[in-house]
This record gives C-alpha cells, sequence and structure tokens, in this order.
C-alpha cells in the first residue's frame, strides 16, 4: 500500500495508557473463543444462542458455551462484512482497531482482496502478523503499528474501511476526516458500535462503568451523524442490533470467561440507555 512514515503513534498520555492495555490484554473471554478456529476477535457477538449448550453433560458445558460464544461473534463479523458493498479482489479496504485480526482474516477470506489492519497495539500487530504467515496470506493481509486518526496510508486508496468497535477510543471528527481522506469517491465505510441514547440524556452509570472498563469514551448516538455528516460520509443503512446482542451477554453472564461487564452492558441495553448500532455509509 501506498504509504508515507507516520511518526509518533502514540500521541498523547490516553493513547499509551490504551496501548498499555491492548498490549497487556490476555483475556480467556478472547484467547480461548480464538482458539476454536483461529479466529480471535475484539468485539461482541449477535443472535440467538442455542440453549442445549448450557443442558448436556457438566464435563463439557464449558466448552460449548465458548464454542456458541463464538459463533455469535463470528457472526457479527459476517453482519459488519455484508455490508461493504462489491468488493473485487484487487481492491484495498481497511480495518480500523484491528486487534488480533479475525475481521481482516475473514474479509480476505471472502473477498481475496488487500487488507490493512491497524493497531496502536504492538502486540496485537505481531500477533496478527504471526497469524497472516501462519495462515499463508502475509502477502495480502497486514497489520500496522499505526495511529487510526493519522494512518499514513494514500488519499484515495480504500475501497472499504471499517471500526469493529473501536471509535470509542477516537474522537468521531478526527477520526472521519481520516477515513473520507482514505476513501475513494463512492467507498464505503461500516462501523458497528455501542452508543449512549441522546433520547434518555447522558451517560448512564452503566455506560460510564462500561467506560470505566475499558478506559473509553462511549459516544452518543447523535455525534455519529453528525461527525458522518462533516466528513462526506452518506449513511446508506442503520440498523439496531441492541435486541439481538442480548442472548450474547447473558450467555456470556453465565460462563467460566465473564469478566464482570457483561451486568453493566446488559443493564444499559435493558434500560435503553444504550444501542447496538451498525451505521454503514457512503464517501461523496
Ligand atoms: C473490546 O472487545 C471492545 C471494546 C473495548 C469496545 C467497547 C465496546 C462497546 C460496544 C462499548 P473485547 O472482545 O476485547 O472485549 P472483552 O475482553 O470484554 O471480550
Ligand atoms: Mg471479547
Amino acid at each position: 500500500m501506498t504509504e508515507t512514515m507516520a511518526p509518533n503513534v502514540l500521541r498523547t498520555a490516553y493513547q499509551k495508557s490504551v496501548a498499555a492495555y491492548w498490549n497487556a490484554e490476555k483475556d480467556p473471554v478472547n484467547i480461548r473463543l480464538g482458539e476454536v478456529d483461529g479466529l480471535y476477535h475484539h468485539h461482541y457477538g449477535i443472535g440467538d444462542y442455542d440453549p442445549s449448550v448450557l443442558e448436556g453433560p457438566e464435563e463439557t458445558r464449558d466448552e460449548r458455551v465458548i464454542r456458541e460464544m463464538h459463533r455469535l461473534e463470528t457472526a457479527q463479523a459476517n453482519l459488519l462484512l455484508d455490508h461493504l458493498g462489491r468488493i473485487s479482489p484487487d481492491d484495498r479496504i481497511m480495518d480500523t482497531g484491528s486487534g488480533r485480526g479475525g475481521t481482516s482474516f475473514m474479509a480476505h477470506q471472502r473477498f481475496g482482496c488487500h487488507v490493512d489492519g491497524v493497531t496502536i497495539s504492538e502486540q496485537q500487530v505481531a500477533f496478527a502478523n504471526g497469524q497472516a504467515e501462519e495462515r499463508g496470506v502475509a502477502d495480502r493481509v497486514r497489520f500496522h503499528f499505526r495511529n487510526m486518526l493519522d494512518t499514513g496510508f494514500g488519499t484515495g486508496s480504500l475501497r472499504a474501511s471499517w471500526n469493529n468497535e473501536s471509535t470509542m477510543y477516537v474522537d468521531l471528527f478526527d477520526l472521519f476526516r481520516e477515513h473520507a481522506r482514505l476513501l475513494e469517491y463512492g467507498g464505503r465505510y461500516v462501523t458497528i458500535t455501542g452508543c449512549y441514547n441522546d433520547v434518555t440524556g447522558g451517560r448512564s452509570k452503566a455506560v460510564s462503568r462500561i467506560d470505566e472498563h475499558y478506559t473509553c469514551n462511549i459516544h452518543s448516538r447523535s455525534e455519529y451523524f453528525r461527525a458522518m455528516a462533516a466528513n462526506s460520509l452518506v449513511p446508506i443503512e442503520v440498523v439496531d442490533l441492541t435486541a439481538s446482542t442480548i442472548p450474547y451477554w447473558e450467555l456470556r453472564a453465565r460462563s467460566s470467561v465473564a469478566t464482570g461487564i457483561e451486568d453493566p452492558f446488559l443493564t444499559a441495553y435493558r434500560e435503553g440507555s444504550f444501542h447496538y448500532l451498525l451505521i454503514a455509509a457512503d464517501r461523496v
């Protein structure tokens, strides 16, 4: 990919603290699910779980639940990819806040195109590039230690880009300015995100607990549309996934890999102070 060097990846004390969190992260809720089939996700799940995973022999219940949670997380990434539009093998697309690479590898499997992932965690870059080597796709799927607000990639070089649950670490106006710069005319941007509800007011206690847990700053719903409109990104589809992510959190709360953040998510979604949204937009 055409790129200039983007030095000073970590520019602020805040960005350094977020990088430190992800460099140290080895949570079973992510590692054990990734081990199911080698796709390591850093996002949540959608769809109903099969209740039979909670029944059956006690000795194998844990493994059944882990597999089922992983299946719901993979379904979430597939839904995001369904909204990227037509991508051909020569196209370039970007996974913004790429984590351990799960969505990037799924995108490459589906479209056969070039995928560049960016993350401010050097551990995640190393892990995901290792996976790309193991999968034999390192010539097409690459991960970079870059700041998503200033990637250094070429202007107009992308057919599509996305943030799968990573917008809550950055200012949305700065973020969408960079996506708009990178996307070609008519290119597609997609995000799946949690946002707080303007109708119920500011951050609820449950939303604040989620922010505290991940060191992030969840934005309001309206902020997404203001920041897109200001940066030549025109929404074409908005899908409220709140009802379809609740079963994932219910199953996760009963699993051996629960982290303690399950109750705040369930409370925030059920009380209506928080939504799980997919937004797809075109660059004009
Ligand atoms: C982490 O996924 C996701 C975030 C930090 C973004 C917060 C998302 C919102 C919708 C507010 P993960 O898979 O690393 O988290 P966990 O370790 O809890 O599974
Ligand atoms: Mg996870």
